[in-house]
């Protein structure tokens, strides 16, 4: 069914989306987040929703923080990021499950397995028993928003915050979902009640008293919960499963009795006894840690699978059938595609940068973001990546260790700096650091679809608001060289990375370069090859742009290039590095 035959009441939307509509539906007032695949599209699409405050915070700490805040005042507020966010914030998410919530607060974790866009992929559902907070997984976009909606009403009725799961099959699928009336729920307003929000020892003891209660009846409400449900069927075989594994199961074995569940923290035990006694062979079925099987055995109750289910990358119906000894093959999801690894587009500011610490053959503690791209060969030039913001202070860490800085450099973006770059830089100021940070200044968070952030100087919204001066920030924190260079020019970038390489205090440099999908009307003058006056060495092609052609005939040493017009940035990067001058403006040398 296409969107437009849609009744007016039914949309179709992904699960990111519906989320967003369920929190609009059951009368969110604040909504933070910080960018983060596959989580990013739920906060934009509460932007402009009317009545609600809908901002990008600077990280997904602050975002939990401005979350309790506004449920502390009586609103409802719903704070979302991707799983890795959760370790950023999971500091005021172990404290506010103590204090609870006065509006209501929903805590979306976003996992990523198979790791499409993430640096780990870490299973975010044992962060509900690590914080003694229900969780909710939907399996499909309707649930995402009824299980938004219902999230809303078990953290005012628990008084707890409120975990919901997804991960990105269930975020970026889209799925028909019936919509509803935004029901307002007007805040209270702050009041004062340091047993409940102050956290003290004298206080936090009993809160945790309350919080161990809570799991108690948390656990009775599990089994009459309407989100875990038994789905009759042919009982010889008997299948649990939650989330996206749910659809899978019900592709590979519709006729199975199916143990459904949606709330998966803490576990209906009665309901999961009764299940099991009443079919044959027993199996449970999740993607990446055996969560609930873990939880499922030490009830004594055993599977009829060995411990054997994949642990690493996503699921998908081939491997359901497999695991369920099923002979059933279903067809996969894309067969035939070459495959295509993301890369730096043509003119990137960043592959600029990257093509100066090649030449300068510098070890690169490295960050997140397009500019992780730099590992990937031609560029090679990416030593560490860890998470958001290690960058800095790796780079420090080695220093102390080896007692060098002049043959490493720090590598972080804009958005990433202000992220959890800040602390190390004054880190390394204060512990009489000398390493030299670059921050790669696109002026966007480009790696998850241009979000603004406090150094663009405008809100999510694109509304203009105070703008973070990066270089006024860096010398306030006390970093006594601070740069600005456009990295287009090349050997400009090169003389000021030697520079700072070779002192002994700290230096910041910033390689300012709008990200080129953000000014694709720009007049481009593209590049051509000079053939007369081009040796064939081949250096142009050592940076990675995609605009440059490597048409060298099968079985010649000397390097045959040809700049694509049509691809061409007109970014001049190239040029610069060609050691012969071939590289010229204007024209088409196809
Ligand atoms: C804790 C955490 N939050 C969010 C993300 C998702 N993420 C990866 S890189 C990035 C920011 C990229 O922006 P920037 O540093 O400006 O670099 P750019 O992509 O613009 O080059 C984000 C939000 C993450 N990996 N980890």
């Amino acid at each position: 069914m296409t969107a437009s035959a849609l009744p007016a009441t039914c949309a179709l939307l992904s699960g990111d989306e519906a989320i967003a509509r369920g929190a609009f539906e059951a009368g969110v007032r604040v909504a933070a987040a910080y960018p983060g695949t596959p989580a990013t599209e739920i906060l934009e699409a509460l932007v402009g929703c009317e009545g609600v405050h809908a901002e990008w915070s600077p990280n997904e700490k602050v975002a939990l923080e401005v979350g309790i805040g506004a449920s502390l005042a009586g609103a409802r507020a719903i704070v979302s990021m991707k799983h890795v966010g959760l370790n950023v914030a999971s500091d005021p998410l172990m404290t506010a499950s103590y204090v609870g919530v006065r509006g209501g607060l929903v805590i979306v974790t976003a996992d990523d397995p198979g790791m499409f866009s993430s640096q780990n992929e870490q299973d975010n559902r044992h962060y509900a028993p690590f914080a003694k907070v229900p969780m909710l997984e939907p399996s499909d976009s309707q649930e995402a928003k009824d299980f938004t909606i219902a999230a809303f009403e078990l953290s005012g009725r628990f008084d707890t915050p409120v975990l919901l799961r997804i991960t990105t099959r269930i975020a970026h699928s889209n799925s028909r979902v019936q919509l509803g009336e935004r029901v307002e729920h007007e805040p209270t307003g702050f009041v004062s009640e340091p047993a409940k929000t102050v956290m003290v020892p004298g206080n936090a003891r009993r809160r945790h008293e309350l919080v161990e209660a809570r799991t108690v009846a948390l656990r009775e409400y599990a089994e009459t919960c309407p989100f875990n449900r038994i789905e009759k069927g042919d009982a010889r075989i008997g299948i649990i499963c939650s989330g996206v594994a749910y659809q899978y199961v019900k592709e590979v074995r519709p006729n199975a009795a199916i143990l459904k569940l949606g709330l998966t923290w803490p576990l209906p035990k009665r309901l999961i006894r009764r299940f099991a006694k009443s079919v044959g062979k027993l199996y449970v079925v999740e993607e990446l840690d055996p969560y609930l099987e873990e939880q499922i055995r030490a009830m004594g109750i055993e599977f009829a699978h060995k411990p054997t289910a994949p642990r690493t990358g996503e699921l998908n119906p081939n491997a359901v059938a497999r695991f369920l000894g099923s002979r059933k093959k279903l067809p996969p999801a894309a067969e035939g595609l070459p495959p295509r690894p993301p890369a730096l587009c043509p003119g990137c500011g960043h592959r600029a940068l990257l093509t100066a610490l090649k030449r300068l053959k510098v070890f690169v503690s490295g960050d997140i973001g397009c500019y992780t791209l730099g590992v990937q060969p031609p560029l090679q030039t990416m030593d560490t990546c860890i998470c958001m913001g290690a960058s800095v202070s790796v780079a420090h860490g080695v220093e102390k260790a080896t007692g060098r800085s002049d043959n490493m450099v720090a590598v972080i973006g804009d958005s990433t700096f202000v992220h959890s770059g800040i602390t190390p830089l004054i880190d390394i100021v204060y512990n009489k650091g000398t390493s030299t940070v670059i921050i790669l200044d696109n002026e966007t968070t480009a790696m998850t679809g241009h979000q603004e952030h406090p150094a663009t100087g405008k809100t999510a919204a694109r509304e203009p608001t105070a703008r973070l001066s990066l270089e006024d920030l860096c010398r306030i924190i006390g970093v006594p060289h601070v740069s600005v260079v456009d990295p287009y020019d090349v050997k400009q970038t090169q003389a000021l990375i030697k520079a700072a390489l070779d002192r002994s205090e700290p230096s910041v440099i910033i390689a300012r370069r709008r990200c080129v999908l953000l000014d694709r009307d720009r007049v481009r003058h593209p590049y051509r090859v000079e053939a007369e006056r081009c040796v064939g060495c081949g250096v142009c092609l050592s940076h990675g742009c995609p605009a440059l052609a490597d048409v060298t005939p099968k079985g010649k040493r000397k390097k045959k290039v040809q700049i694509l017009p049509q691809l061409c940035a007109s970014c001049g990067v190239c040029a610069a590095i060609c050691p012969s001058g071939a590289i010229v403006k204007g024209g088409n040398d196809a």
